[in-house]
């Protein structure tokens, strides 16, 4: 044995001891640290920390700081690696798996019961597997939230309402045609540019679940908001999947638990308020988590805002309404996806 080979051998343990991790590991987030989203992309870096001893450093980048606001871009830069990880909406990962959509359909999945049993189902793992396909790690789900619609104009409960309104929406064709369907004007926009059109004046209306309204307090440029639960807004925190692989199995797992409980606590944030009290003991009993978090319906209210519940003859009108889009989007993403999810939901 030479001595170049003696000293290889002698290398080679304490080399995969220290194995190469990154400085810093970037992660894409759409929105700012003050959204229930940004505290649980805030909790996923440090519970990663603390998971495998200081080892993986993940920073946050938030407000799509990485992409220059191109939040649809988020998983494409993920899947080539220019971006490590991501705690994204499913509306920003659609653009490379088309499968995320099923979440978007008009007046399709409408209680969190159901969406439950989607991500828990077929669906969910249908959806994780066509992220695999295009070179992500699907890690864990999180929640943005249903997507309820805001204006300045007036209470909608119903189609005719919405006439001419223009709307902004994010850039995905779904929304665009929805939105086109029920008669108003909608404009595409990052939500980076949305905020300052909503401070501009420059649309009338939105649609976001109360997670962002909240936080942008909306109330100051739109008094109506329609609780329409129209479509829902997962969030799935992914890796590139060639550095996952990469990474030892000890690593993997602990980044993969931090994911399940940032996701866990991210969607108890999201639902607070709106479900029947368990997301608030989940809050509570599982996280020791004493922030008061208000009910987000009561706290619009408190600010002015005509808070309109449509009732189940007004949903169906808004879902008849919109049905051609759903049979259109229901045909590209294709029967057996859309079968899953309607089993996933009657069971
Ligand atoms: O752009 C939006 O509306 C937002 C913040 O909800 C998403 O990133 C999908």
């Amino acid at each position: 044995m030479t001595a170049v080979m003696a000293a290889a051998v002698v290398m080679l343990p304490a080399a995969g001891l220290t194995a190469d991790f990154k400085k810093e590991y970037r992660l894409q987030v759409n929105v700012g640290p003050s959204f229930y989203w940004g505290m649980g992309a805030t909790k996923f870096a440090e519970l990663v920390a603390e998971k495998t001893d200081g080892r993986i450093n993940v920073k946050p980048y938030f407000g799509s700081a990485l992409l220059q606001g191109a939040q649809l871009n988020a998983a494409q830069m993920v899947a080539r690696g220019v971006i490590d990880c991501a705690f994204e909406s499913t509306i920003n990962i659609s653009p490379v798996v088309g499968e995320a959509n099923i979440f978007h359909l008009p007046f399709f999945v409408n209680t969190f019961e159901n969406l439950d049993k989607m991500k828990a189902g077929e669906t969910g793992a249908a959806v994780f597997a066509a992220l695999e396909r295009v070179g992500l790690q699907p890690l864990a789900w999180g929640e943005n939230g249903f997507r309820q619609l805001t204006n300045s104009k007036r209470p909608i409960t119903a189609p005719a309402d919405l006439k001419g309104l223009r709307i902004r929406v994010v850039g995905n064709p779904l929304f665009m045609e929805t939105f086109r369907q029920l008669g108003a004007d909608p404009v595409n926009m990052n939500w980076g540019d949305a905020q300052t059109a909503f401070q501009q004046g420059v649309v009338e209306g939105q649609e976001n679940p109360v997670g962002v309204l909240v936080p942008v307090q909306i109330w100051q440029y739109h008094q109506h908001v329609t609780m329409w639960n129209y479509l829902v807004d997962p969030l799935i925190i992914y890796w590139n999947k060639r550095q996952w692989e990469a990474f030892p199995a000890d690593i993997q797992q602990a980044i993969q638990a931090a994911a399940e409980e940032a996701g866990r606590f991210e969607i108890a944030l999201s639902r607070s308020g709106l479900d029947d009290g368990v997301s608030q003991k989940v809050l509570k009993d599982l996280f020791d988590f004493t922030m008061e978090v208000p009910d987000p319906v009561r706290f619009m209210e408190s600010k002015g805002m005509t808070v309109s519940f449509l009732t189940d003859a007004q949903v169906a009108a808004f879902a008849e309404a919109t049905a051609p889009v759903l049979d259109k989007w229901a045909k590209t993403l294709g029967e057996d996806l859309v079968n899953k999810a309607k089993a996933d939901m009657a069971r």
